[in-house]
């Protein structure tokens, strides 16, 4: 699939403002993979559909990850973790993408994990500091995600966790685990 076809099957998927967001993670990850030796047309590609299942009822992602066995934690955390590995699997399905790579860097796009890939740090890391983002913060993370993608990983993983403590609401262990794994890494 190119980048054309790949634009016009989310497009669908999306609202307006949600397509020009991906457009901007789009780009960003294109000079991210550049930048840090990822493959680019697999950056492209994950990024077209890292947020393919954003709009998806949330009856129909709650079913999909009990159907397909996924990690049941994600029941008891928000619904804003679900359209990650739920667009990975409906991706798969619906728009016939089969490459690994791809499919993890979109499965974990929201929480992270443990020993990220190289392409999931650079989606990760585009999805938050594309160029409509605008929250406190985003610019620190754009500064290191010049030179460093791991101090940019850690700087947003960190943002991500105090603005969900701000707000009372609890964090995904993923989310925790993929922080630990990096300052343990670079201390
Ligand atoms: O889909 P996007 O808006 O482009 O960005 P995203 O996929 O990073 O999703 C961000 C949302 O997910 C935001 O509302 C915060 C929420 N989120 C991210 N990590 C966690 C989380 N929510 C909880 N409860 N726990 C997390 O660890
Ligand atoms: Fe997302
Ligand atoms: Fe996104």
């Amino acid at each position: 699939m190119n980048r054309e076809e790949a634009l016009n099957c989310v497009k669908e998927q999306l609202t307006e403002h949600r397509y020009t967001h991906t457009l901007g993670v789009m780009d960003t990850a294109i000079s991210l993979a550049e930048r840090f030796g990822a493959d680019v047309k697999k950056a492209e590609m994950a990024a077209i559909f890292h947020d393919y299942a954003k709009f998806r009822p949330k009856e129909e992602m709650k079913g999909i990850i009990q159907q397909e066995q996924m990690n049941p934690l994600l029941l008891d955390y928000s619904p804003e973790l679900w359209h990650a590995p739920v667009g990975a699997y409906l991706v798969k399905k619906e728009a016939g993408i089969d490459d690994q790579d791809i499919l993890t860097a979109i499965e974990f796009h929201t929480s992270g994990r443990p020993n990220m890939t190289l392409l999931e740090k650079v989606i990760y890391v585009a999805d938050y500091i594309e160029p409509g983002r605008h929250f406190p913060g985003v610019e620190e993370v754009r500064e290191l995600a010049e030179h460093d993608l791991d101090l940019a990983l850690i700087q947003a993983l960190k943002n991500t966790i105090s603005f969900l403590m701000k707000k009372n609401q609890p964090i995904f262990p993923d989310t925790l685990a993929t922080y630990n794994s990096l300052v343990h890494k670079n201390n």
